[in-house]
């Protein structure tokens, strides 16, 4: 049995601060258009793909409201709803988003070959700081600037369980696991990854690695595809991650970007072989001892209770 979905992960380079939302849109376009010449079914984009990084400023109000999307599609993005639709090709596409009611995430949303929205993620781990940091080279400000979502869901589409994540997400073997609770069988990943990171250079040198280590374990421990996206190269002055990649079940790496620029590498995702896993060391049903794993759910961290 087979279950084939082809995917593409749309990689991004720099966003300039002052491009419109219009010519990254135009970029995307080009992407999708790749994909599709490379035979995607679903092309998945990086988080934050619409804007720069903004988390990396201090902002006041009007500027900060300013980077947030307020409706989706947007006259902005139908071009690329309408696009995907026309050549029957579904995207994953991370955005800032404020609700209705004055809520903002960090969110992705899933969009089928037929243009119907089918899935919202907003994400859970959000890392960084929440007041200015003037001694830091740059901010990380999704602390302030988002507020956590609910959870972690996964959704019936492109012939399989899909489910999402987003950027630090994928640090926290949490977010595999949940998922894979829920039956995903391919989990996306956008990522806007900074080499280097403030509180600790020391792990600069690692970011690549510690990338597809958090990824291909959680492929593997959870018997899924992972897809992760980035948006990478020299943003507004700061070096950010590439090495957008596309992960077996195995864990093993299928597919990877070259280069720290708009780039499309494209897999055939078997969906049919999560189950070889999944029906031998990783058979949760038979296996797992969740009576004995009360500590990851009741304290975020270690206990101070005496033992
Ligand atoms: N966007 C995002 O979540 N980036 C973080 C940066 C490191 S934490 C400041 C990441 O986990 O890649």
């Amino acid at each position: 049995m087979s279950r084939p979905v082809t995917v593409a992960a749309a990689q991004l380079g720099p966003i300039a601060r002052t491009e419109p939302r219009a010519e990254v849109v135009e970029r995307l376009l080009v992407l999708l258009h790749d994909g599709h010449r490379h035979g995607a079914e679903l092309v998945v984009y990086p988080e934050l793909a619409l804007t720069s990084f903004f988390p990396r400023w201090w902002l006041d109000d009007a500027d900060l409201e300013s980077y947030f999307e307020t409706e989706m599609p947007s006259p902005d993005t139908k071009p690329l709803f309408d696009e995907a639709a026309r050549l029957g090709v579904g995207f994953a596409l991370g955005y800032a988003e404020r609700t209705e009611d004055g809520h903002h995430y960090n969110t992705a949303i899933l969009v089928e070959r037929d243009g119907t929205v089918v899935s919202r993620y907003r994400k859970v781990h959000l890392p960084g700081h929440e007041d200015h940091e003037p001694e830091r080279p740059f901010q990380h400000l999704e602390r302030r600037y988002f507020e956590p979502g609910p959870g972690f869901h996964t959704d019936r589409a492109f012939g399989g369980q899909i489910g999402m994540a987003i950027c630090n997400d994928r640090r926290w073997p949490e977010t595999y696991r949940v998922l894979a609770l829920q039956g995903a069988e391919l989990t996306l990943i956008g990522y806007n990854t900074p080499l280097h990171y403030p509180p600790d250079p020391g792990q600069d040198h690692l970011q690549a690695f510690h990338n597809n280590l958090v990824m291909a374990a959680g492929a593997y421990q959870n018997g899924m595809w992972v897809v992760g996206v980035a948006k990478g190269g020299t943003e507004e002055g700061v070096a950010q991650l590439a090495d957008s990649q596309i992960i077996a079940p195995s864990g093993e790496v299928v597919a990877r970007c070259v280069t720290d620029g708009d780039e499309v590498v494209v897999a055939v995702c078997d969906l049919d072989r999560c189950a070889a896993y999944r029906q031998t060391v990783f058979d949760f049903a038979r296996y797992r001892r969740p009576e004995t794993y009360g500590p990851i759910t009741d304290r975020t961290d270690k206990s101070t209770r005496d033992t």
